[in-house]
Order: structure tokens, then sequence, then C-alpha cells
């Protein structure tokens, strides 16, 4: 992907990410390297999940865990430092973090740590078919804060009226999210017309960016399907308007 660079300029970035655009680790970098326009290369890799992974990535990632980036030749794993990096060896390309010593990069390590705490609730709810009110509940609970945390600033983005790399985090998340509950619990998020403003502007704010996220973003029913593989199964609550 070269974003209309030249074809002799050196392509610094090798991406490994999943075959069928299933991680939502890999949709977090793919996210972020069509945002800042960094030219890559990709190679796709499949999941466990569709049998053994090739030896040529194993011998260089024995863990075979998704995603891995090499920047100018040098092997990066865990989606979170790769994100980082990024940003760091990249700063004449639209930076995603604001800067040092604001406000709003003040708040960015408490928004990944609630990212992290929705992320358990929603799996604790998606994967179990007993207590289902109570996990409702608690991810209802969750996802106020998640509101309430979007409408503290004027914009529809976490941190303001610009994206950033906290709204990357989330992505993959909260469409995995809307579409799997909607399927399997029978429980809209987005357009739920009401209880959580925020995140309803949050997600047409999304949608309207047509040239990065809006040809990444995968549909309801693939989510519905590719997370019981992944995850080893996704339960029903039997509610009228499930699926
Ligand atoms: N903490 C890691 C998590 C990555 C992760 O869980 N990747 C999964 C796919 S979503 C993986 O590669 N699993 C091995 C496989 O299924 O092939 C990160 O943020 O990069």
């Amino acid at each position: 992907r070269r974003f209309g660079s030249d074809d002799d300029a050196p392509v610094r970035v090798m991406f490994y990410r999943d075959h069928a655009g299933w991680c939502p680790y890999c949709e977090k970098i793919w996210l972020q390297l069509e945002e800042k326009k960094i030219p890559y290369r990709v190679e796709k890799i499949n999941m466990r999940c569709y049998g053994d992974k090739p030896a040529s990535f194993t011998s260089k990632v024995p863990s075979g865990m998704l995603p891995v980036v090499e920047i100018d030749g040098e092997l990066m794993t865990e989606s979170a430092a790769i994100a980082a990096a990024l940003e760091e060896r990249f700063p004449e390309r639209t930076p995603l973090l604001p800067a040092r010593g604001t406000a709003a990069f003040a708040r960015i390590e408490e928004l990944n740590r609630l990212e992290r705490a929705l992320f358990s609730r929603w799996m604790r709810w998606l994967t179990s078919s007993w207590a289902d009110g109570g996990n409702r509940s608690q991810f209802e609970e969750a996802m106020d804060v998640v509101d309430a945390e979007l409408r503290k600033t004027p914009g529809a983005y976490f941190l303001g009226e610009e994206l950033s790399l906290v709204d990357i985090t989330f992505t993959p998340f909260l469409e995995r999210m809307a579409a799997s509950l909607a399927y399997y619990k029978g429980f809209k998020i987005e357009q739920s017309g009401g209880r959580w403003p925020g995140l309803d502007a949050w997600y047409r704010a999304m949608a309207l960016r047509s040239d990065t996220y809006a040809w990444i973003k995968s549909d309801y029913y693939t989510h519905a399907h590719d997370l019981p593989p992944q995850l080893g199964g996704c339960e029903f609550n039997g509610d009228d308007e499930q699926a």
C-alpha cells in the first residue's frame, strides 16, 4: 500500500495480519496505518483455527500471535507497543496522540483501562448462558462510563474533535460488540435511541470515515460467525429479539 508515494521510495513497514480480517488487534494496526497513510507491505497469516501457521512466520514469531510488524526490519509484537512505535517512528505522518502534558494526554491511560474493562464484561456476557441479566447489567454499566467519557469533550471522538489512538483502540471491539450482542442477545447498541448518545455520535462519526474505517469495517453477520471459532463459543440468551 503506497498512498501515492513513488515506486522507488522504500516501504519501511511490513505488516503481518490475519487472513480473514477477524483479528481485532490486527484491525487496530491496519486502521492506524491507513489513518496515518504510512506506506506498508502486508502478508496475511492464517489464524490457528484455520490450521498450522507457515513455518516462515513461526520461525520469526514462535508464539504465532498476530499482529506483527517489522519497522525498518525490526520485529515488533503486541498491538499497543506496535501502535506506540508507529507514532514515534513516523512523526511526519498525522499524529494520533495529543502532546504530552496536555489534559487530553492525561486521559489516555484511564481510557485504555476502560476499554479493557468493557472488553471483559462483553466477553463474560457473550460467552455465558447463565446469569444473563447480571452480565447484561454489568456490561451496560461499563457502557454508561464509556458514554460519559465520550461526552466529556466537544466532538464525537474520545479526546475531542479529532480521531486519536484511543478511538482506534476501541474501534474493533465496539464494532464486534454491536454485531455479536445484536445476534446472540437481541441487544442493540448502535441506534439504541437514547441511553448512550455519546456512543451513537461516535458510531456515526466512525462510519463517515469513508477513506479508512468504512472499508476496513466488517459486517454484523461476519462477526456473529467469526467470533465463536476464536472464542470457543458464544451463547444465545433465548431472547425473542436475538438473531
Ligand atoms: N495482546 C495481543 C493480543 C493479540 C491476540 O490475541 N491475537 C490473537 C488473534 S485476535 C492471535 O494471534 N491468536 C493466535 C491465532 O488465533 O492464530 C496484542 O494486543 O497484540
